[in-house]
């Protein structure tokens, strides 16, 4: 497959980023995808430096290839998680669930690459002023804190807007998504879900179980009204959300119903009650595999779809 500026960028083989899922994205997966030729995120979530730089630090014990850090920009501990970047001079940060604006003079002083995801063509070009290097324009077909528009619509119409390279996410897991992604102007793309189901990834089995079980409208979007809807597959708990929605209940009792329940999916295995956050996509996922077998067979993908494509 052809490098794309985003592999010159980021001195990686294949334009694969892995997405920094809170509690999914460990360095033992991140490594991993790394080492597999794409780029290895860590998902700091809501952890803290501390937890960060342990992170940091495993990875670099596996793999000697660049991997990035995903910052939660809506943590508590975004302050503390930029500085263990600096100190330890990760070469990437993506950032997602807000604006890392303020951040991006120190990061490329010490030549932190930036890459925000971002859901609306405002917010590219406002970050694209503020210096950052690419963008992952990021579809409502995500797992996790989502915006509105699909990747189809999104990914042109911020090509289209701006200078600096993009990045597709949402809704991708094979080859066919990679040269769909390719097709609208996309220098690479990033991939949450697939990746959920790898052999390194560090989730509990009953959460790798459940997406390997999911169909195609087995995810549902909670939280709309709170203005962080969050996209996971169906449970006790989004059911539970429906009611609420439904019943017009306050906005912080359902913000409190939400507060940890990522983590009781992720770590523990709470299939019911926990958020199993995850993407549209998930119906497609059938086996678990190293990120390598993952990586390879999408890029074998894509090559076989290419070569059904000559015009
Ligand atoms: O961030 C994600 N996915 C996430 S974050 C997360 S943890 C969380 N838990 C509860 C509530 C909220 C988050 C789970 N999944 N993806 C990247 C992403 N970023 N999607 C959408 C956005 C986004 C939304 C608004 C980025 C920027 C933004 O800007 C607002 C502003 O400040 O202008």
């Amino acid at each position: 497959m052809r490098k794309t500026v985003i592999c010159d960028l980021l001195g990686i083989e294949y334009p694969i980023i892995q997405g920094g899922m809170a509690w999914v994205s460990t360095a033992s997966l991140a490594a991993a995808v790394s080492e597999a030729g794409g780029l290895g995120i860590i998902g700091s979530g809501h952890n803290d430096g501390k937890w960060v730089r342990e992170q940091v630090i495993r990875a670099r014990e596996i793999t000697a290839k660049p991997f990035g850090v995903n910052v939660m920009m809506m943590s508590p501990f975004v302050e503390e998680v930029m500085q263990v970047i600096l100190e330890e001079k990760v070469p990437v940060i993506t950032t997602g669930a807000g604006n890392p604006a303020k951040y991006i003079p120190q990061l490329k002083e010490i030549g932190t690459k930036v890459i925000p995801v971002i859901p609306s063509v405002a917010l590219a070009q406002r970050l694209e002023k503020a210096g950052v290097d690419a963008v992952v324009a990021e579809g409502t077909e995500s797992g996790g804190h989502i915006g509105e528009l699909t990747t189809m619509a999104l990914v042109p119409q911020v090509v289209d807007a701006v200078k600096i390279p993009v990045i597709a996410a949402g809704g991708i897991a094979d080859g066919r998504g990679v040269v769909a992604a390719l097709a609208l102007g996309a220098a690479g793309v990033q991939i949450g879900t697939r990746f959920m189901c790898a052999l390194e990834c560090e989730i509990h089995e009953n959460i790798k179980q459940m997406i390997l079980k999911a169909k195609d409208r087995d995810t549902a979007v909670s939280g709309r009204v709170t203005g962080h809807p969050v996209r996971s597959l169906k449970n006790k708990l989004t059911k539970l959300y429906e009611e609420m929605e439904r019943n017009c209940a306050p906005v912080t009792e359902m913000e409190e119903l939400g507060a940890g329940k990522l983590k009781s999916a992720m770590i523990d295995g709470d299939t019911e009650t926990g958020t199993v956050a995850c993407g549209q996509i998930a119906g497609l996922i059938k086996e678990i595999k190293t990120a390598e077998e993952i990586i390879n067979e999408i890029i074998t993908g894509a090559r076989s779809v290419v070569a059904t494509l000559e015009v």
